[in-house]
């Protein structure tokens, strides 16, 4: 088995804390153009991020908390979707959303030691590429040998697709990965894909069960602002780094 050679990044959650002041005031924006007088608070978002993806998750919406199951067409939703991610990209552009604690430290350190990077995502590819450029920098993308992203994998997070698709084209097993996420979605679909996997939970995720993570923190910690491990051992110097993500590939190739 081989050593670490690639990150593989959730967006949602784990670059940048994008979900509650970013997608949810999106899709209200949305709604409200549309006419529709659907208010998606914080709490009941909360409860919809039960279901990744944003036409996925207005579809819940409609049977779960409207009782209205199909009240609106495949193309009615797809249209209600686009125009949020027009104002979610248009939020971005505005440079709200910043990037996680830790998590450009971590990227520049990786980019510096030449482990490859990867994104495994379920939001749609214009979101990422206006995270990246606006909250990152204007050639992040490129910083990343793939971005597999949104609807081009049939099933969504919590399946593994994303991650499944994400390894075929890096062309590297899963454990010679570390996947990075923030949700038990997320962690069910790196996990089924194999992959050894760090969470970093945020106000939405933070009581999610995490059985099955190597680490669990509340973020990736920066030099004046160390990480807190909430389970899987502890970090030598309150970060996670490179050494702290060899050392799990290095404990897993140990253990086959
Ligand atoms: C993220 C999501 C996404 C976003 C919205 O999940 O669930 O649906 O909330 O994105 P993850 P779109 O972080 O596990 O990938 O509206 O573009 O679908
Ligand atoms: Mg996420």
């Amino acid at each position: 088995m081989s050593e670490l050679q690639a990150l593989i990044f959730d967006v949602d959650g784990t670059l940048a804390d994008t979900e509650r002041d970013g997608h949810r005031v999106a899709f209200n924006r949305a709604f409200a153009d549309a006419g529709l007088n659907w208010d998606w608070d914080v709490d009941l978002y909360g409860k919809l991020l039960a279901v990744t993806g944003g036409k996925e998750r207005i579809k819940y919406y409609l049977a779960e908390f409207r009782g209205e199951p199909g009240a609106l067409d495949d193309q009615t939703v797809a249209k209600l979707h686009a125009a949020k991610t027009e104002h979610f990209t248009r939020m971005l552009a505005g440079g709200d959303l910043p990037p996680r604690p830790g998590v450009m430290r971590l990227l520049d350190e990786a980019r510096a030691a030449g482990i490859r990077l990867a994104i495994a995502t379920t939001t749609t590819p214009a979101n990422v590429e206006a995270l990246l450029a606006h909250s990152f920098a204007a050639d992040a993308a490129s910083w990343f040998e793939v971005i597999a992203a949104g609807d081009v994998v049939p099933a969504k997070k919590p399946a593994p697709d994303i991650y499944l698709l994400a390894l075929r084209d890096l062309g590297l097993a899963p454990e010679a990965c570390i996947a990075l996420e923030d949700s038990d979605n997320g962690l069910k679909a790196s996990l089924g894909a194999g992959l050894s996997t760090v969470i970093s939970v945020n106000a939405y995720t933070r009581e999610q069960n995490f059985d099955g993570a190597e680490l669990v923190v509340d973020q990736l910690g920066e030099p004046e602002r160390p990480s807190r491990v909430l389970s899987g051992g502890k970090l030598e110097n309150g970060l996670v780094d490179l050494q702290t993500l060899r050392g799990i590939a290095e404990r897993r190739r140990q253990a086959s």
